[in-house]
């Protein structure tokens, strides 16, 4: 028989039900007793719907839809709430949702389930669903193409959450502050799922301001990189998290001065952590155990890394030699929807996950993130893009004849997204707005040159290192 976990066990605990205020998002909150039972009640109303998507507001609606639907053994597709129209199809099509939570899309309509706080439920609890079960597909860029759906099991997210606690310390007793994004794992699987499993209350600020931040007085903060270097900006906010417990940086690689100056004002070491979708998160240091700048710690408990060479080889594990990080252990994603041949090429014959990121890792297993393998992924502000995606909604333009496009190096946004277009348009706004409009506000180019030609090798391919450099 199979063992079943539940997934968000603070929160359906009897002897948990009464504690105060549990999630917050802006200005509204809600008891863990009512988010419970509204969640009941909507989970009543979705058992059987197959895969629902939805909108991922920061609202407390979508938190009692998102629980509901964890409660009844369903899917959730989260979808981001700015989706242009090109990617929110996408994401309807690929992942054969049948219901949708939010305001619906014109062109696709789907059934919507409304939520409704003071509904109840009629009958007794759902029997918990197995632990292998689809919680999540969460769509990803890869490096061309359209964004995977990256299937998410319930016992891996588990696996996830108690492994950080364990590295954190993280219990009860923390309120988690944060303000990310609800449709990627960040903000969604440790942000939300975290909180409700560990039975943290969340004070989620809507979105990621310093001053928000500072405001809302919790023990332990989210952020990726840009985030906190916003903090840094703004030293009377730094200056308010001093009574924090802890503040993590992830998604994306801190930099060494963020780290010093957020020390330096906070009084308070960032612990740095490393993840993907596919993996979950993976590498930490932890709450007990050294903090360093530009290391991202060790292999969370229950993860095996290992690094290895172009050719296969082990690289030796002396901090300064470089490969590829492969991961293995119970935090891995069950392949991607209905793409067979990208979940073969991702896994290694020994079943281990390529990560397509570069690193060096010592004799003590302390591991530093140096770098990604290609140059067509990128990582701004936090948020992983696909150049080939943003290439795709580019050549849409009746006016682009080609396109390229390339991270640069920002202060900001770790990498800010530039375009480089051939073609017969020359306004950079119209153009910016036009992949706005097609995928999603963060994958706009923040730059775009209009040139006559772009550099290609005699094979004709693209050389992004000339564009990058
Ligand atoms: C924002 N604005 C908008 C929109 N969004 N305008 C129109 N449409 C939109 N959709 C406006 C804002 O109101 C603001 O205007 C201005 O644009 C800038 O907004 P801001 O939020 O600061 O935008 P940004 O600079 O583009 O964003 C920085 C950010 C964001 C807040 C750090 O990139 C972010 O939320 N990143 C998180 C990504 C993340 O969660 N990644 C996790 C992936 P005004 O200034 O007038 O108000 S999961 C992962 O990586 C793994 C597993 C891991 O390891 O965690
Ligand atoms: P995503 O799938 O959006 O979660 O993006 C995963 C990628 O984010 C990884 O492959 C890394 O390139 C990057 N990343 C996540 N955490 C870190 C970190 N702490 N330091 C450096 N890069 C990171």
């Amino acid at each position: 028989m199979t063992a079943h976990i539940p997934l968000l066990t603070a929160l359906s605990a009897p002897d948990r039900i009464d504690h105060p205020a549990v999630v917050t998002i802006g200005e509204d909150s809600i008891s863990r007793a009512d988010l419970y039972s509204a969640a009941m009640a909507f989970a009543e109303r979705v058992t059987g719907a197959g895969r629902v998507a939805i909108i991922t507001t920061a609202t407390v609606d979508t938190v009692i839809a998102m629980t509901g639907c964890l409660f009844a053994g369903v899917t959730v597709v989260p979808v981001p709430p700015d989706a242009g129209h090109a990617e929110r199809e996408h994401i309807l099509t690929d992942s054969a949702a049948r219901y949708w939570v939010g305001t619906g899309p014109d062109e696709h309509p789907l059934p919507v389930i409304p939520v409704d706080r003071r509904a109840r439920a009629s009958s007794s609890a759902p029997a918990e669903p197995p632990e292998t079960a689809t919680a999540l597909i969460m769509y990803t860029s890869g490096t061309t193409g359209a964004p995977k759906g990256v299937l998410l099991s319930r016992k891996a997210i588990a696996a996830c959450i108690d492994a950080l606690a364990e590295a954190w310390e993280w219990n009860a007793e923390d309120t988690l502050v944060h303000g990310l994004p609800l449709f990627h794992v960040h903000g969604l699987v440790l942000g939300v799922l975290g909180a409700l499993r560990l039975g943290s209350p969340l004070i989620h600020t809507v979105r990621p301001k310093p001053e928000s931040y500072a405001a809302a007085g919790g023990s332990l903060y989210f952020g990726v990189p840009t985030v906190w270097s916003r903090v840094c900006e703004q030293p009377d906010a730094a200056r308010a998290l001093r009574s924090a417990r802890l503040l993590v940086s992830g998604s994306a690689p801190l930099p060494v001065p963020v780290f010093d100056r957020l020390t330096a004002l906070t009084g308070i070491r960032p612990i740095e952590r490393y993840g993907m979708s596919e993996t979950l998160i993976t590498v930490s240091t932890r709450f007990r155990g050294e903090r360093r700048p530009g290391w991202v710690g060790l292999p969370l408990s229950g993860v095996r890394t290992r690094v290895r060479d172009e050719n296969g080889n082990d690289v030796p594990r002396d901090g300064v030699s470089l490969g590829q990080l492969q991961i293995s252990g119970p935090t891995l994603f069950d392949g991607y929807l209905g793409q067979p041949e990208k979940t073969a090429e991702s896994m290694t014959a020994d079943g281990w996950f390529r990560t397509g990121d570069i690193v060096a890792v010592e004799s003590t297993g302390f591991h530093r993130i140096a770098g990604r393998e290609s140059v067509d992924m990128i990582k701004s502000g936090g948020y992983r893009i696909g150049a080939g995606e943003i290439e795709h909604a580019l050549l849409a333009h009746p006016g682009v004849a080609e396109a390229a496009v390339v991270g640069i190096a920002d202060p900001d946004l770790g990498q800010r997204i530039v375009a480089y277009v051939v073609g017969d348009i020359d306004d950079p706004e119209q153009l910016s707005a036009f992949v706005t409009d097609h995928l999603a506000f963060h994958k706009r180019p923040r730059q775009i040159h209009f040139v006559d030609a772009l550099p290609r090798n005699a094979m004709g391919k693209v050389q992004k290192k000339l564009l990058t450099g």
